[in-house]
């Protein structure tokens, strides 16, 4: 063998042994919530979790800010980017604030899509709804009327002001409220989706108006703070602390009564949605444009209307009949 042949052996072995085996790298999907340490997020991760194991081949970073702001969330996205993530999944804290940084990162080459609260079409491929707005604004308010025959006060108790789910749920219960006779909506106050500052508002409801029936409260965090507020106030049975939220944290509030009912889609069932949509689209599987349908795993496919938006499936109502049976669950 001559010389430059045994080199270029050589230089090949080299080369290969640099090199090491061929690790197949993981796909990195970044799914990043309004905040930490919100149980219905916790639940959402729990199912991206589970669509990632599914896959095999994705790694999920599941982050956030500690407060609903979209600065921290425009952090969080920054530092991301820098990362160079496959994919980010975000419920935003704002609809227009995040588009800049999203913009960002789609040049960059990295795949976005906003789930459960959105961001303006500009700032995202596309968006997934957990249900109908209509649908959900509608239950919301019924939750209330139901235990209110005689019609009666009752306030809304949100979550950031700046949320896009949320404004859109109460903008869409407003449309139908005159359908509840007696109903009327006396407040709308925002809790940030933190526990104690939900909790005061919850009280500075009660406080503020004496013959209040109900808070309507769309989101997680504010529901509990109310249903405890209402307890804390000695009111059971005289407010009912209603809207969106978790059987686990509920449950005990369904018993006391200070929660008559309440709805909710599966959470996790939304974090594992958002995450396949990711994966169709990091795989080039999926189009983001008007009539696409894109595939979810064991949830079917997503069709996207003319804002490139689809909803997961229909809320579902808990009361004291149920609620046990899924406290174990989220
Ligand atoms: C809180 C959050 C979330 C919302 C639920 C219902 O956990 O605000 O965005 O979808 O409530």
């Amino acid at each position: 063998m001559n010389i430059l042949k045994k080199l270029a052996i050589a230089t090949i072995a080299a080369g290969v042994l640099f090199a090491g085996p061929a690790v197949a790298q993981k796909k990195k999907i970044a799914l990043v919530v309004k905040a930490l340490g919100i149980g219905f997020f916790e639940a959402a991760a729990k199912g991206a979790e589970e669509a990632a194991k599914e896959l095999g081949d994705v790694e999920i970073i599941y982050t956030g800010p500690t407060d609903t702001t979209a600065e921290g969330q425009i952090e969080v996205i920054n530092s991301l980017i820098a990362q160079n993530v496959d994919a980010i999944a975000i419920s935003a804290n704002d609809k227009d604030a995040l588009v800049p940084a999203l913009k960002k990162a789609m040049k960059r080459g990295i795949k976005v899509i906003s789930w459960d609260s959105g961001v303006a079409p500009e700032g995202r491929q596309m968006h997934l709804n957990p249900s109908s707005n209509p649908l959900i604004g509608n239950m919301i308010v019924k939750l209330a009327a139901d235990h209110l025959p005689e019609g009666g006060e009752v306030a809304v108790l949100s979550a950031s002001a700046t949320a896009t789910n949320q404004n859109i749920w109460i903008e869409e219960m407003n449309k139908v409220v005159s359908n509840y006779k007696g109903i009327e909506v006396v407040a709308t106050v925002y809790g940030d989706d933190l526990a104690d500052k939900s909790y005061r508002e919850a009280k500075g409801l009660m406080e503020k108006y004496p013959n209040l029936k109900a808070i309507i409260a769309p989101t997680t965090v504010g529901i509990l703070a109310a249903a405890q507020a209402v307890t804390d106030a000695g009111k059971i049975g005289k407010i009912n602390a209603t809207g969106l939220g978790l059987p686990s944290e509920l449950a005990a509030h369904v018993k006391s009564g200070a929660t008559k009912s309440f709805a909710i889609w599966n959470p996790i069932d939304l974090g594992y949605s958002a995450t396949m949509i990711a994966n169709s689209l990091i795989e080039g599987k999926a189009e983001t444009k008007p009539g696409a349908e894109i595939p979810m795993g064991r949830m079917g496919n997503v069709k996207l209307d003319e804002n490139n938006e689809g909803a997961m499936s229909d809320p579902f109502v808990y009361d004291s009949s149920n609620v046990e049976d899924f406290k174990d669950i989220f």
